[in-house]
C-alpha cells in the first residue's frame, strides 16, 4: 500500500452545520478498567512484547467474541517510546494470548473508532519512525482494520499538513464516523487543532482552529474532544467548517 499524502483542501466545506462535538468513539470500544489493563500487562510482558503503553477492548470483528488492543515500549529515545509492538490479544483458557503482533513501528499513542462508517472499528496507531518521502523520524498516523485473524494497513498517514503532537479520535461532524484530530505545530511554540474526516481512500481536510499557545495534548471522553493547555480545557467543536476551542 502507498503511503498516503492529506493535501488540505480549503474551503470546500460547503454544508454549514452547527454543531457540538459528539461524545463516545463508536461501537463497544472501551479503555480497560484497571484490573483489566493490569491483566494485559502481565500478558504483553509474558510475551516478551515491552511495556504496556495504553489498550482498548473491542469486538473489532463483531464475532462476539472481544479482542484486546494494545502498544508496548522497550525504552525512550529524545522522549519518544522506542521498540514496542502494537498488539492484538484475545481470551484462551483464562489468559490473554497474543494472536497479531506488529513490530518496528515504535508506536506512542493508540485509539479506536470506527473511521469509515462500516460499523467496524478501525485502529488508529501513532507511530514513530522515517517514511520513503520524508525520511526523518517523525510522528505519523497508521490506520488498521482487524480481520479476524490480522491486522490490515489501511492508511500510511506518511504526514499530515503539518507535524503534529498528539491526535485524538472524535466524531466532531456528528454524521456517524469518527474524525482525526491533530494537534499541529505553529510557529511560536503554538499549536492548533486540526480535523481529517475519512474519505475513500484516506483521511482529508475538514478544517481546523486558530492558532493557541499553551498546548498540551487532545483528549477525547464522555464530555467531547477537548485541547489540554497550560491554563485548563478547551473543548473542541466543529462550527461552519471551522473548529473552535471553546472554555
Ligand atoms: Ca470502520
Ligand atoms: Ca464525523
Amino acid at each position: 500500500m502507498m503511503a498516503g499524502l492529506v493535501m488540505p483542501l480549503f474551503g470546500i466545506i460547503a454544508i454549514a452545520l452547527t454543531v457540538t462535538s459528539a461524545a463516545g468513539r463508536g461501537i463497544g470500544a472501551r479503555k480497560p478498567a484497571p484490573g483489566e489493563l493490569a491483566r494485559v500487562a502481565v500478558a504483553v510482558q509474558a510475551a516478551g512484547a515491552g511495556r504496556l503503553t495504553d489498550a482498548f477492548r473491542s469486538d473489532l470483528d463483531r464475532s462476539g467474541a472481544a479482542e484486546w488492543v494494545a502498544i508496548t515500549r522497550r525504552t525512550y529515545e529524545k522522549g519518544h517510546p522506542l521498540g514496542g509492538e502494537i498488539i492484538v490479544l484475545q481470551p484462551k483458557n483464562g489468559t490473554l494470548r497474543p494472536v497479531w503482533r506488529q513490530k518496528r513501528l515504535n508506536p506512542w499513542k493508540l485509539d479506536i473508532g470506527d473511521v469509515d462508517g462500516d460499523g467496524k472499528q478501525e485502529i488508529v496507531v501513532g507511530v514513530w519512525k522515517k517514511s520513503p518521502k520524508d525520511p526523518v523520524m517523525a510522528k505519523r498516523p497508521f490506520v488498521y482494520s482487524w480481520n479476524g485473524s490480522r491486522l490490515l494497513l489501511e492508511w500510511l498517514g506518511s504526514r499530515l499538513s503539518r507535524r503534529f503532537d498528539d491526535f485524538a479520535l472524535a466524531d466532531v461532524d456528528r454524521d456517524g464516523r469518527q474524525e482525526l484530530l491533530a494537534l499541529e505545530r505553529a510557529a511560536k511554540g503554538r499549536h492548533r487543532v486540526a480535523a481529517y474526516r475519512w474519505r475513500s481512500f484516506g483521511f482529508d481536510w475538514l478544517g481546523c482552529s486558530a492558532e493557541t499557545p499553551g498546548a498540551i495534548r487532545l483528549t477525547s471522553g464522555k464530555g467531547g474532544p477537548a485541547l489540554k493547555t497550560a491554563t485548563g480545557k478547551l473543548s473542541i467543536r466543529y462550527l461552519r467548517g471551522r473548529l473552535k476551542l471553546v472554555k
